[in-house]
């Protein structure tokens, strides 16, 4: 642990990467966005409330981790040139480079596309069958291409932001998926089909799933954590692509990402869909809010393992 002793009024603390503990990977991406763009600048919206707005000092750990951890900022830039199979390959290469360094990389976003680069790096490190990628999401984005809600329909894309987990699961992650509440027919026969190694956790056709049984469908030790902000309720985060009404209510957020984190060892996790709009902060504010949350209790975890 490197105390800094001069006051710093940004998270942005570390010049070089092989000195983090954690690197913030911004990728600026919302090409396949279906409904409402806006995703290419989520990224850079929630490093600004980090730089600017976060409270240092986390009331749950009680600590400081902005002043006792090393953040970079890695950003792989806008990508919006690039069709969604070169987007991917790209965030696949820039994650494997971050990885060389053994790093905890926290992605920030951008459409939820750019995960699967991510999950594509991981399963050349991890066994993917013993990883739990834990998903929470409003939609299962297990469609196996936006061949239906494209806005393009001659290139349909298979890494489209509604495919990303379908793509996780053919790598061999089991996946557990967290807020779902909107889905199409073929999602739900894929699910259905793939039971095994894919358990959902529907929002408002039961009564809210309990955290505990949550923890307890998670049958591997090491877990990602993927997060499109349009799981949560947008009564908390609302400028995202595609809001769906009800979801996870803000601190039932922050208690099942806390139980996530005492419980399993996080080998990676994102936060994506942030789309910011004029005149609200709430969505990249609440994103940048939750980033620190998980960082500060993933730190002083992996502190407390250390001694
Ligand atoms: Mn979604």
């Amino acid at each position: 642990m490197n105390k800094k002793t001069q006051v710093i009024d940004s998270i942005i603390s570390c010049k070089n990467i092989a000195d983090a503990d954690v690197v913030l990977a911004t990728v600026g991406y919302d090409r396949t966005a279906s409904h409402r763009k806006g995703a290419a600048s989520g990224g850079q919206s929630i490093i600004k409330c980090l730089h600017e707005d976060i409270e240092f000092f986390d009331r749950y750990s009680k600590t400081e981790p902005a002043y006792n951890f090393n953040f970079f900022h890695h950003d792989v830039g806008n990508l919006n040139k690039l069709y969604p199979e070169d987007m991917v390959q790209t965030v696949y290469k820039e994650y494997k480079k971050i990885k060389t360094f053994e790093k905890f990389v926290f992605i920030l976003g951008g459409e939820h596309s750019v995960s699967i680069g991510a999950f594509k790096a991981l399963a050349e490190i991890e066994n993917p069958a013993e990883v739990t990628i834990v998903h929470i999401d409003a939609h299962p984005d297990l469609r196996d291409s936006d061949a239906n809600s494209n806005p393009d329909q001659s290139r349909p894309s298979k890494f489209a932001h509604c495919s990303g987990q379908r793509r996780a699961h053919e790598f061999g992650y089991r996946l557990v998926q967290v807020g779902i509440r909107s889905y199409s027919k073929e999602e739900y026969e894929y699910a259905q089909k793939n039971k095994r190694t894919i358990k959902t956790f529907e929002w408002g056709l039961e009564p809210t799933p309990k955290i505990r049984d949550i923890v307890r469908a998670i049958k591997t030790k090491k877990i990602y954590i993927d997060i499109d902000v349009d799981g949560i309720d947008p009564a908390y985060l609302p400028a995202t692509g595609t809001p769906v009404q009800g979801g996870l209510e803000w601190y039932y957020t922050i208690e099942l990402l806390r139980a996530l984190i005492i419980h399993f060892q996080v080998i990676g996790a994102g936060i994506l869909e942030v789309a910011p709009r004029p005149d609200d902060v709430r969505t990249e504010y609440g994103a940048a809010q939750l980033c620190y949350n998980m960082c500060a209790q993933y730190l002083q975890k992996k502190n407390h393992l250390k001694k």
